[in-house]
């Protein structure tokens, strides 16, 4: 009876080790096409029109560790753009680049003073 055991004991640690073994293939291969998906340097180009008093677009949407050019041009009235997590503070037309190196959602917002509905320019930056 004990060999039994013992037989089952060693088939189960060795099936344990086989898994583990195949998690950490998997995870690891998985981390590195990530790694190099992001390292591939791809800049991710976003324009966005600022009139007033809107931003359009209002929800930008881009993957962790994408390097990010955000462009901003002004149809109607004079604009700022403003990501403070990315310190990026456009105060006229022009473009700035960042990587967005954290995953979240951040805000972004008119930074110049542009009249009644300054407060209410607002968008968001979403890092997935
Ligand atoms: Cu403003």
């Amino acid at each position: 009876m004990k060999k039994i055991f013992s037989l089952i004991a060693v088939a189960a640690l060795s099936a344990t080790v086989l898994a583990a073994c195949g998690n950490n293939n998997d995870s690891s291969s998985g981390s590195a096409s990530d790694s190099s998906s992001s390292a591939s340097g791809d800049v991710k180009e976003i324009t966005v029109n600022a009139k007033s008093f809107e931003f359009s677009p209002n929800e930008i949407k881009v993957k962790k560790g994408d390097k990010v050019k955000i462009t901003l041009k002004n149809t109607d009235g004079a604009h700022g753009l403003e990501i403070p997590e990315f310190k990026v503070n456009l105060q006229k037309d022009g473009s700035a680049e960042f990587t967005a190196d954290k995953a979240g959602t951040f805000d972004f917002d008119c930074s110049v003073m542009c009249g009644a509905g300054h407060g209410d320019m607002k968008g968001k930056l979403i890092v997935e």
